[in-house]
């Protein structure tokens, strides 16, 4: 029987790459985003891989209410969830702690965390009424230790460490495995977004050294989904070579 993978933050890097790596391996697709062009775009490309089927699903994971009635007003069909990857997130700014922008850490906190939990409340009985499942949570290299001015984006993606252990107990006896992924630099659109659009201080991050792509992701997450089903990976630290930790990276002069 097909399988069924629900993502959020599908209309760009890591959640991109994983849907397009699931459709070319037959799976029925959920793509979720705030950007309803870019939704229909992948639709259609995803659509050209034949034999599966796609839904997009156009909500903010902030928005409690709507996380919640849209996964309840699914079509039957696509309540037989077997895989959701908690991916939909960001980083808003690089400040110290004294000098921080309240609305940027309720960015991250919001989407982070609590848009995290929203669609797991959500999707997670479903997938306890079946007795199956596998929840993925993108955490970060930045939820493992901290960096100077990362204050907020570090504290919210220890939060999804810390979720994903939690998860990983109370569905134990449910027979779904919970998956935490934490990512090192990657170039997507992370860094354009922590900083506002600014393209010159977005490059720079990643200056000199060959940083993850977002298909790396996707491969590690398809590779944790392929194992057989008495296997569980728990927690899966991926950095570029160059990046042995939040603090430690050799670039390339
Ligand atoms: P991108 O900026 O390329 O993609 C982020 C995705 O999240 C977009 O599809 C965006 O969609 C979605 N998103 C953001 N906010 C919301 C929201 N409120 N509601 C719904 N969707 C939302 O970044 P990445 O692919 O790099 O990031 C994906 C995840 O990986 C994030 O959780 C990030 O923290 C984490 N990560 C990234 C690393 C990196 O270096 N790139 C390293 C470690 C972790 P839209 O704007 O259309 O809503
Ligand atoms: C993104 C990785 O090191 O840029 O989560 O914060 S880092």
């Amino acid at each position: 029987m097909t399988k069924t993978i629900m993502i959020t933050g599908a209309t760009a890097g890591f959640g991109k790459a994983t849907a397009l790596r699931f459709a070319k391996n037959g799976y029925n697709i959920i793509i979720t985003g705030r950007r309803k062009e870019r939704l229909d775009e992948l639709e259609k490309e995803l659509l050209s891989y034949g034999k599966i089927k796609v839904l997009s699903l156009n909500f903010d994971v902030r928005k409690k209410e709507e996380v919640a009635s849209v996964i309840e007003n699914l079509p039957a069909e696509w309540k037989s969830i077997d895989i959701l990857i908690n991916n939909a997130g960001l980083a808003v700014g690089l400040s110290r702690i004294d000098d921080g922008i309240t609305d940027d850490w309720d960015r991250m906190i919001d989407t982070n965390v609590k848009g995290l939990l929203y669609v797991t409340r959500a999707v997670a009985p479903l997938m306890v009424a079946r007795n199956t499942g596998h929840i993925f949570n993108i955490g970060s290299i930045a939820g493992k230790d901290n960096y100077e001015n990362g204050n907020v984006y570090c504290a919210s993606k220890s939060a999804v460490d810390s979720l994903s252990k939690s998860m990983r107990i109370d569905l134990l006896r449910n027979n779904i495995r919970v998956t935490h992924i934490a990512p090192g630099m990657a170039e997507t659109e992370f860094a354009l977004v922590r900083f506002k659009g600014d393209v010159e201080k977005a490059k720079n991050v990643y200056k000199g050294i060959d940083a993850l792509t977002a298909d790396d992701i996707a491969d590690a997450i398809y590779y944790c989904a392929s194992l057989p089903a008495h296997v569980c990976i728990n927690d899966l630290v991926i950095t570029p070579t160059q990046q042995a930790g939040v603090n430690h990276n050799y670039r390339r002069v």
